[in-house]
């Protein structure tokens, strides 16, 4: 994806690093601190995570499309990661990456479809708990087990429910609380914030959104926006996905794929669309005044929809203006009520003492290659959004280029709580680039492997390895097709040079750092993992 529309972009001036005896590592929960720490109170981690919130779609990464004056804010108060990615590009997978600080293969948790979490295993919320941190989790955690480590939490089922959304509690309870996800999810966490928690204690919240996943239902109140607001398809809508063989095969086509009832939302009698009844379980959750403006606001769209019966490219168009309006939508609530988040903070003095993470748990498309959904490691799917605001005393802003992947938020959040980071953690602590520092050793190729096959969208198995430059990928398990990608001449990834000539030199690089990789890892290749 580009970065070039960014405000914060090459020219973003990144402030030289503060004596490093100002920036030591924080024995934050501990008591003998030393004068010199940039705080007198231990730091507290406040980390947003939003569903399938594509960086494209955030205005401190991309301005052609969206508008997100709060996400922004965190980024211009802190900083940006411009090489952020996911190990494995799914949501459960990514929670059980960033919980563990593991990969994948180290953590058990393969697939949203087959896996399930092992919750006696060490995470990093456990990890915080014994160092005296009060924990909370509100939101998604889509783990299948029910959470562990945490002093508080309260998790939607599954995927949950955009509107009258239903809880699980502690006590094991499901509970329906009324309103829109998005804001419930934020009450919820400020009530805990201002209401829940012992003040007395460094805390470490983690309120995981529902938004921006499918089908982007917005709050009524912002059902009207956007709709003067047109799309151009992106110049790759229509990919052949020549020298692809498993793009072109994967179920996750705007225009093929989408389903015009459930995720273009222009229902009727359909005997074609077959997600209508997930549509409707979902639209009856609404209450009748929820519903009013809903239908208000719809049904004169049906209408002309389907009176219009559109082919072709002008029905792509359609879908894609349609899609791109809803997701929007559902973006407008999810910025607010992160500006809602980051002003109790400012209000209740926490902002200095307090590191504030957004994230999502994977990137997603944006009808690039045709298409809506995540799975692939190319790069829209494999890179996440990530921007920090930094506690007083780190005054690192702007810019962070290092290449840096979902394991490393568990030892980041080990070293801020002064926690040892425990040796079989894969994941790097960011900190030291939070102080502005380079490390020489820091990496420079990043492993990843997708195992959800077969599935929902039919994207293959496959594993792979990014440096600055090339990206090798191997399609594995049904298939046996490699693809190797110049991300600096193509980053589009529209050109297969796997097998081209001039090419080997370049291939037999990319596999040794494959290798490397698997090693270091400890992900030997197979063809078959148990799922
Ligand atoms: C649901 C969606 C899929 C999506 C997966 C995984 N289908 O199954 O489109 O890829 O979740 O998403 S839906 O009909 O239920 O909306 S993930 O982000 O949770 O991994
Ligand atoms: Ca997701």
């Amino acid at each position: 994806m580009s970065l070039s529309h960014s405000p914060l972009g090459a020219s973003a001036a990144v402030t030289p690093a503060l004596a490093l005896a100002a920036l030591a590592p924080l024995a934050s929960c501990q008591s003998g601190k030393t004068a010199d720490t940039p705080q007198e109170k231990p730091l507290n981690i406040v980390y947003i995570m939003t569903d399938d919130h594509t960086a494209q779609m955030m205005s401190c990464y991309d301005t052609r499309f969206a508008n997100t004056p709060n996400l922004d804010r965190i980024a211009a108060d802190g900083v940006r990661f411009t090489n952020s990615f996911v190990a494995n590009s799914l949501s459960g997978p990514s929670r059980a990456c960033m919980l563990t600080g593991k990969h994948s293969h180290k953590n058990g948790f393969l697939s949203n479809e087959q896996s399930v979490f092992d919750g006696t295993q060490p995470t990093f919320p456990k990890y915080l708990q014994k160092a005296g941190y009060e924990t909370a989790l509100i939101g998604k955690w889509h783990l299948e087990t029910l959470p562990t480590g945490f002093d508080k939490w309260e998790i939607v089922p599954g995927q949950g429910d955009y509107y009258n959304p239903r809880f699980i509690q502690m006590n094991g309870d499901t509970i329906v609380r009324p309103g829109y996800l998005t804001n419930v999810i934020t009450d919820m966490s400020l009530d805990w914030l201002e209401n829940g928690r012992d003040k007395n204690k460094p805390f470490c919240i983690l309120i995981h959104h529902k938004a921006q996943h499918r089908n982007w239902m917005a709050d009524t109140c912002n059902l009207e926006l956007y709709e003067d607001q047109d799309f151009e398809l992106p110049e790759n809508f229509f990919d052949n996905y020549e020298g692809r063989e498993a793009a072109s095969t994967a179920e996750m086509r705007i225009f093929d794929h989408m389903d015009n009832i459930y995720d273009l939302k222009m229902n009727r009698d359909d005997k074609t669309s077959y997600l209508k009844g997930t549509y409707e379980a979902f639209y009856s959750r609404m209450d009748s005044a929820q519903r009013a403006k809903w239908d208000a606001f719809y049904n004169p769209i049906i209408e002309d929809f389907y009176s219009k019966n559109l082919q072709g490219k002008e029905l792509a168009q359609w879908k894609y203006t349609r899609y791109m309006r809803d997701y929007l939508k559902t973006l407008k609530s999810l910025d607010d009520n992160v500006g809602r988040v980051l002003d109790y903070l400012e209000e209740n003095d926490l902002l200095d003492n307090t590191l504030v993470v957004y994230t999502s748990d994977q990137g997603f498309y944006m009808g690039e290659h045709g298409w809506f959904d995540k799975r692939f490691m190319y790069e829209e799917s494999f890179r996440t959004p990530l921007v920090m605001r930094l506690p007083a005393g780190y005054d690192r802003r702007g810019d962070v280029t290092e290449m840096v992947q979902n394991i490393d938020y568990a030892p980041t959040f080990l070293e801020i709580a002064g926690v040892e980071v425990p040796e079989d953690i894969q994941g790097v602590s960011l900190m030291p680039l939070l102080r502005g520092q380079h490390p020489e050793d820091w990496r420079d190729d990043l492993y990843y492997h997708y195992y959800e096959y077969p599935a929902e969208h039919a994207v293959k198995r496959h594993y792979g390895v990014r440096d600055d430059r090339y990206k090798l990928i191997h399609f594995y398990n049904d298939i046996d097709k490699w693809e190797l990608y110049d991300l600096q001449e193509d980053p589009h990834e529209m050109n297969n040079l796997y097998g081209k000539p001039g090419m080997e030199e370049v291939t037999a690089r990319m596999k040794e750092r494959m290798k490397a990789a698997q090693e270091k890892y400890d992900d030997p290749i197979r063809t078959t993992y148990p799922l």
